[in-house]
């Protein structure tokens, strides 16, 4: 049975796990740090990142790999339209969230979550990408009422993890959360696609792992 390695606090670990759980596919969850960099974990990801999959055929890492395996291997319930132009515009929605907004939010991510610094020049260039990327991002999202279009995809397993992440980090490090600023109305939704049962499972599973954290550092 395919492997899901990583951990629950992850957005990518949360997107493959949502598009695991959306599919029916069976798999079972190992946990995996970025830290444990042991050559197993680096035989599976050479950058040590998560998440990543064992499979029968061997491990898999890079989320969208990852997804585009499952799609492939679990070709039902597609979570990509099957003609090749909507296809790519959902690989391309996926590309605007992923490393146009999550990838430079995440430099904000030590200071928003960690307790950690960003120089004030960083802050300030890191603002300037992202209001210029939120507002590109803008012009492709569709919320009709998924990220792209009227059928849920993987673009909303991974618009749902990160698109929170991404305006929060902005809320804490700015006071103003550039997402909403920037007119992406992503609170309602972050609820849709958190109302459906298996975003409700990745939701109850991350609680749970946070719950665990907090009580082990208090021990
Ligand atoms: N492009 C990768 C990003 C994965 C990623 O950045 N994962 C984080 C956890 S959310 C991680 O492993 N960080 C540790 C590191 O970068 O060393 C993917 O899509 O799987």
């Amino acid at each position: 049975m395919l492997v899901l390695c990583g951990f629950p606090l992850s957005n990518y670990y949360n997107k493959v796990k949502l598009a695991l759980l959306e599919k029916g596919v069976p798999f079972t969850e190992e946990h995996a740090h970025p830290r444990d960099r042991t050559e197993a974990t680096l035989q599976a990801s050479p950058l040590g990142k998560v998440p990543f999959i064992r499979t029968e055929h061997g491990n898999l890492c890079e989320s969208q790999a990852i997804v585009d395996y499952i799609e492939q291997a679990y070709p039902s319930p597609p979570l990509l339209p099957a003609d090749a132009w909507q296809a790519g515009k959902v690989h391309e929605l996926i590309t605007f969230i992923e490393l146009h907004i999550e990838l430079v939010a995440r430099e904000l991510y030590p200071k928003a979550f960690f307790g950690g610094e960003v120089s004030e020049a960083n802050a300030a260039r890191i603002r300037t990408l992202l209001v210029k990327n939120i507002a590109g991002f803008k012009r492709l999202a569709k919320f009709a009422p998924f990220v792209a279009g009227n059928t849920f995809t993987q673009a909303d397993c991974a618009a749902w993890v990160s698109l929170p992440l991404a305006a929060m980090a902005t809320k804490i490090v700015y006071g103003e959360d550039l997402l909403a600023a920037g007119g992406v109305d992503w609170k309602p939704y972050a609820k849709l696609i958190g109302d459906r049962p298996a975003a409700q499972r990745v939701t109850a599973d991350r609680k749970a792992d946070q719950d665990k954290a907090m009580a082990s550092m208090k021990a």
